[in-house]
């Protein structure tokens, strides 16, 4: 069995927080633990579809998805979430919708520079060039987490080391 939470992951585009959260739900669910896996592919296209990237539609968009996942939590789920989040005060605000307790903050601390390089999307090479607007990290804030659970820096690490210090967390902690 396990106990129901919010592995709640920050951090910048390209950072590595949906590859992190696959690699651990697939390890949770091989153990048979009960997750479900929020992220802005499965959100933005549907229940935040009408949601942009301006600061307000962001707050917007983390406080749906904050109150879904506290509705899972209820429903006795393993939730992992991967959001940007960039403002501590949105990190706050889900935090609120969230059982208390229930709230695990891990940074994917990536830097810039890293993410920028591995640009997946080719989505920094468009904000550099002035084609998106309000991108986090290059033309809109991201506020690191102050006192994160956990800070996982994806250039310094492999997928399976991350993993292993996110179930040796969630053992410290008793959720699994
Ligand atoms: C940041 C943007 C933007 C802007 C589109 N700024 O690497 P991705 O593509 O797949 O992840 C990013 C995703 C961010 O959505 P979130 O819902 O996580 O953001 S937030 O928590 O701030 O609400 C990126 C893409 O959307 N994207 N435009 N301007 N990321």
């Amino acid at each position: 069995g396990h106990q129901s939470a919010v592995v709640w992951f920050t951090g910048l585009s390209g950072s590595g927080k949906s590859t992190v959260a696959n690699a651990l739900e697939q390890v949770l669910l091989a153990r048979g633990t009960h997750t479900y896996l929020l992220d802005g592919d499965n959100v933005r296209h549907g229940l935040c579809a009408d949601l942009g990237f301006s600061a307000a539609d962001r707050t917007e968009n983390l406080r749906r998805v904050g109150a879904v996942a506290g509705l899972m939590v209820d429903a006795g789920l393993l939730v992992l979430s991967a959001f940007i989040s960039p403002y501590r005060s949105q990190r706050e605000l889900v935090k609120s919708l969230v059982p208390a307790g229930k709230f695990i903050e891990v940074h994917i601390a990536t830097p810039l520079a890293v993410c920028e390089q591995r640009d997946v999307k080719g989505l920094y090479k468009k904000a550099r060039a002035g084609e998106i607007s309000h991108f986090t990290g290059i033309s809109d804030p991201y506020e690191p987490p102050i006192a994160a659970d956990l800070v996982l820096n994806t250039a310094d690490l492999t997928i399976e080391q991350s993993v292993e210090q996110l179930l040796a967390l969630l053992q410290r902690r008793h959720i699994i």
